[in-house]
Formats: structure tokens, C-alpha cells, sequence
């Protein structure tokens, strides 16, 4: 038998935290031969709450669960912990300036980088969901330097499944023969959803996405600025915003960098640039990547067209502007 993965939620009386939490419980981030103990931070205002999910989770009596820890001790929720989802942070609220919001997500970010440095397994994989995702990962990176670069990420999945849901809509076909979209760039709304190399599997092979959807025009407009608002679209008719989604995607986002993505497809997933697709390195972006035995490797020779390169250089550039904000937040 396996022994367990520990696996944090940091946030996890939050929406999100209440949707993932028995996601992870049932397997469908580790697989279903692999049990867990759940770590679950949140802050004080919410640890009853915070309990209230713990007695839910034994009530489920997951037979993968083979411990929770519940608390609002940041170097407790931490200690050996093998997988670290970021979820908690400070929300935007009415009429705060953008610098007031980083700035209080850059000093969670720094403290938790800190203890995830202290107390967590030497090779711990960190998956940040909480915005601004890419820069809160960044900024976790800059204050961690013995966790590997490659171990911290940021969530992109969510958008990356969001394209493969439109094009599966518009084409009617399932959303699993849909394949290799890609998310450019930062968690937000300058995101490229990129389908120039998408195919989907048709009862005569595969085809590219661009030859199904006769409408170019809308994959050019219509269809970017429906994923790049999708989030303020499930707001405006929820009230809430995306949470089952939001889980469901980290969990895909884990599970592919722990288990690998299939032969033949690849992922988004928001990763310290290289260099790559002449994104300037010290930059968390979104790439394509590809993972195998728990390493993501991005997708390189991909073509970019003209179109395409100012939309990559757009996003990029949102990112240098907003790494620049969380430094002058710093100290
Ligand atoms: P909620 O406000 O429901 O939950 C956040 C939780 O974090 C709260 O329980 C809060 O008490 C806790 N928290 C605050 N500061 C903390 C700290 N220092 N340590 C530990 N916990 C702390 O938000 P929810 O809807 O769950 O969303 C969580 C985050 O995900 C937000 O930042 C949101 O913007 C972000 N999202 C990111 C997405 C992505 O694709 N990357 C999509 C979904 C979501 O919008």
C-alpha cells in the first residue's frame, strides 16, 4: 500500500477550499490508490468555520483520508507537506486601489513562502490559485530559494479548460476530443486563448481546429473575449465566482504534473519562463507544457503568427507591470 501525500489547501474555508477539499479526498487529484492527509490553513475570523469543514470531511468518511489537520498555525499547515495548493489571499474589495490589494497579497505570499521553506518536504510542488496568481507565485519563488523553481506554479488550467469547454460547445463535439489549446500569459484578463494548434479526434482522424470552426472571425474575437471574461460572466450570474471550476482545474493541474499528461497532448500551466517563445525569464507565465515523472517541460517549436506574437507580447508586458508593483510593495 502507498503511504500518504500530504497535500495543503491554504484558503480552505473559502469557496474554493469547500469545492476541492473532497476532490482531493476521493482521488481525483492523486489518482484512487493514493491516500492523503489534507492540511488545511485559513486565518482566525474563519477557524471555526475552518472546523466545520474538518467535521464535514470525517462525516464523508473518504476511505483515501487518513488524516486531517485543521488549523490557522501557517508553520503547522506547512510541516511535511508533498503538495501545496495556494488558495487563501486578500480579495479586492470596493473601491481599494490595485496597489493596496498587492500589496497585502505580497506579504502573505512572502510569510508562507517562508514557512513553506521551513517545514515542507525538500521537493514539495506548489500550485498558486489565489490572484494575482502568476505574481503571488513570483513573489512565493523570490522568497523561497531553497524550494526548486520548477516546483512553484501558478493555475491557469482553469482558463486552458474553459477554451477546450467553448470550442467543444461551438463545434458540438465531446470536450474530451478536444485537444492542445493553450493559454498564453497571465491569469487575467489579457490572457491569450490561443487554438491555432487545437485539434479534436472526428471519426476520420484528427483535425485542426481552425478548418471545423468555418468562422475565423470568431475564433479571432468573439470567442477570446468569451474566455478571457468568463470568470466576470459566472460572477454576474452567480454572484459568487468560479468555484467548482476553479477546483476541478487544480485538481487537473496536480494530477498532470504528478502523473503526467497523455502521449500526444499538452497542458497550460503557469511556470517560471525560461526564455522560451522570447518571454523574458523572471516572469511567471503561462506555456504549454508537457509533464512526464513529475516534471513539466514546455512545448517549444510551436508556430506564432503575427497575430498571435503582439497578443504573447501583450500579456507579457501586463506581468512586467505588475512584477514591478509587487516589488515596489516590498519592504
Ligand atoms: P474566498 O474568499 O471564498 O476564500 C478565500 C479564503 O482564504 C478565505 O476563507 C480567507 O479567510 C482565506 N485567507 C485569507 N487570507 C489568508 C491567509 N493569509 N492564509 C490563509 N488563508 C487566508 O475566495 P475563493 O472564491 O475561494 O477564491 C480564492 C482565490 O482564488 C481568490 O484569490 C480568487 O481570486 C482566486 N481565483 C483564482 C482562479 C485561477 O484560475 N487562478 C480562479 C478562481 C478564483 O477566482
Amino acid at each position: 500500500a502507498k503511504d500518504p501525500v500530504r497535500v495543503l489547501v491554504t484558503g480552505a474555508a473559502g469557496q474554493i477550499g469547500y469545492a476541492i477539499v473532497p476532490m482531493i479526498a476521493r482521488g481525483a487529484m492523486l489518482g484512487p490508490d493514493q491516500p492523503v492527509i489534507l492540511h488545511m490553513l485559513d486565518i482566525e475570523p474563519a477557524a471555526e468555520s475552518l472546523n466545520g469543514v474538518k467535521m464535514e470531511l470525517i462525516d464523508a468518511a473518504f476511505p483515501l483520508l487518513r488524516g486531517v489537520v485543521a488549523t490557522t498555525d501557517v508553520q503547522e499547515a506547512c510541516t511535511g507537506v508533498n503538495i501545496a495548493v495556494m488558495v487563501g489571499g486578500f480579495p479586492r474589495k470596493e473601491g481599494m486601489e490595485r496597489k493596496d490589494v498587492m500589496s497585502k497579497n505580497v506579504s502573505i505570499y512572502k510569510a508562507q513562502a517562508s514557512a513553506l521553506e521551513k517545514n515542507a518536504a525538500a521537493d514539495v510542488k506548489v500550485l498558486v490559485v489565489a490572484n494575482p496568481a502568476n505574481t503571488n507565485a513570483l513573489i512565493l519563488k523570490e522568497f523561497a530559494l531553497s524550494i526548486p523553481q520548477k516546483n512553484i506554479t501558478c493555475l491557469t488550467r482553469l482558463d486552458h479548460n474553459r477554451t477546450l469547454g467553448q470550442i467543444s460547445e461551438k463545434l458540438n463535439v465531446h470536450v474530451g476530443d478536444v485537444k492542445n489549446v493553450v493559454i498564453w500569459g497571465n491569469h487575467s484578463s489579457t490572457q491569450y486563448p490561443d487554438v491555432n494548434h487545437a485539434t479534436v479526434t472526428t471519426s476520420s482522424g484528427e483535425k485542426p481546429v481552425r478548418e471545423l470552426v468555418a468562422n475565423g472571425q470568431w475564433l479571432n474575437k468573439e470567442f477570446i473575449t468569451t474566455v478571457q471574461q468568463r470568470g466576470a460572466a459566472i460572477i454576474k450570474a452567480r454572484k459568487l465566482s468560479s468555484a467548482l471550476s476553479a477546483a476541478s482545474a487544480a485538481c487537473d493541474h496536480i494530477r498532470d504534473w504528478v502523473l503526467g499528461t497523455p502521449k500526444g497532448s499538452w497542458v497550460s500551466m503557469g511556470v517560471y519562463s525560461d526564455g522560451s517563445y522570447g518571454i523574458q525569464p523572471g516572469l511567471v507565465y503561462s506555456f504549454p507544457v508537457t509533464c512526464e515523472k513529475g516534471q513539466w517541460s514546455i512545448v517549444q517549436g510551436l508556430k506564432i503568427d503575427k497575430f498571435s506574437r503582439g497578443k504573447l507580447d501583450a500579456t507579457a508586458q501586463e506581468l512586467i507591470e505588475e512584477k514591478s508593483l509587487a516589488y515596489s510593495c516590498l519592504n
